[in-house]
């Protein structure tokens, strides 16, 4: 990675699940950062974030906030992006935007560095960071896509509860110790108890009965393989996990790859690691893809019902693979490529 003397970097929602895993990332990684600045909202201002050792004090987003940044990692909400993201831009910092605000702009990239790093170039100052469950399907759908031609793709996700954030982790604790205790649960973030059940809902509906978070997977998943011949339908579903989406993926090619082809395939992907041994009870699980930055795939098998297709299972932790390693690699691409400027910082005013 080429070195700056100069490279300051501000992390938005830095007090969020994701904002202190990219901070962790960032740290773990080495990210050649000179200066890192935490921003949250103004009830965070003045309290600190442990990084490298010490802590950072957050100090309130605001338009102001970007002066001297050259980058920012956005995790605050789509609102937060939509407000302060064309304004970081006009300040001469690089977005790197985890929210679903930019990802279907034709002016924004929506990167994968394993999948599609080539559309990083060119961009316009926002580059967005895909939906969680979108990533991990697609760091595995790549290469069977390039070896034989993925034409439709059937998904269940089974996403754990660190996806809806903070609030969320401690209400599954709150409701696991409430029943226990035989007290009722308290239910406030979800519809309905997620303690020992099963969501089938993930975000809002649509007009067409499906959810947000179904819609995200099909046409993200298009933009980023840059092929709408590829047909996606999804069910969301969150189950009583902490960390780690976990999903069940058929697909069908256009030809024939064999359930060993496909493992050979896979065990040559970037970002991926087979777990796959069915004799031995191996397979990928949440508790084991939890902390790791791979995309964990097994239980490849062949769908038996068509002619060309193929079952997997997949489980990556949808903080880091999903949102805030996936972040800090588009960083570490932009700094490799020598793409962190922006070239017209009226782009989005
Ligand atoms: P979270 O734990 O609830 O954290 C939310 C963060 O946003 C906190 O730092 C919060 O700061 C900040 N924030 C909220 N309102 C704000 C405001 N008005 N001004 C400034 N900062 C504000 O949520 P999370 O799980 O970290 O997710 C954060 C965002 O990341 C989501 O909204 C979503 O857009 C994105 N996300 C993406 C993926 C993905 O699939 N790639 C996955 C999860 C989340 P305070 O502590 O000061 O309130
Ligand atoms: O629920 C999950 O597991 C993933 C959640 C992602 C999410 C949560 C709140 C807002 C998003 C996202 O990244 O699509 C957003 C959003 O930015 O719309």
């Amino acid at each position: 990675m080429s070195q700056r003397s100069k490279l300051t970097v501000a992390v938005v929602g830095a007090t969020g699940a994701v904002g202190r895993t990219m901070l962790s990332t960032l740290e773990a990684r080495d990210f050649p950062a000179t200066e890192v600045i935490a921003l949250a909202s103004a009830r965070s201002a003045g309290s600190k974030v442990p990084f490298k050792g010490g802590e950072l004090t957050l100090r309130e987003v605001s338009k102001d906030s970007f002066k001297g940044v050259d980058l920012a990692l956005f995790s605050a909400g789509g609102d937060r992006s939509l407000e302060f993201a064309p304004q970081a831009v006009a300040a001469g910092c690089v977005v790197v935007d985890n929210s679903n605000a930019w990802r279907m702009d034709e002016r924004c990239p929506l990167v994968v560095p394993e999948v599609n790093p080539e559309a990083l170039a060119g961009h316009n100052g926002i580059i967005a960071n895909p939906n969680c469950s979108t990533i991990q399907m697609v760091v595995t759908l790549k290469p069977l896509h390039d070896a034989a031609g993925i034409s439709r793709v059937i998904v269940s996700t089974y996403q754990a509860v660190s996806g809806t954030g903070q609030k969320a982790i401690e209400e599954l604790s709150a409701q696991v110790r409430q029943m226990f205790n035989m007290q009722e649960p308290e239910v406030a973030v979800y519809p309905y108890r997620i303690a020992f059940n099963c969501l089938p809902q993930i975000d809002v509906f649509e007009a067409n009965d499906y959810t947000k978070e179904e819609m995200k997977m099909t046409r993200e998943t298009v933009k980023i393989l840059n092929d709408p011949s590829v047909k996606v339908t999804a069910t969301c579903v969150r189950v009583p996990v902490y960390y780690s989406h976990s999903e069940a993926v058929n697909i069908e090619t256009r030809k024939k790859l064999t359930p060993a082809e496909a493992r050979a395939i896979l065990s040559a992907a970037p970002g991926v690691q087979v777990v796959d041994n069915p004799a031995m009870k191996l397979y990928p699980m949440p508790i084991e893809a939890a902390g790791e930055y791979e995309v964990f795939v097994g239980r490849i098998r062949e769908d038996e019902s068509i002619a060309n297709g193929l079952n997997l299972w997949i489980s990556a932790d949808n903080t880091l693979k999903g949102a805030a390693l996936n972040a800090v690699q588009i960083a570490e691409l932009l700094l490799e490529k020598d793409l962190l400027k922006v070239k017209n910082p009226k782009a989005f005013l």
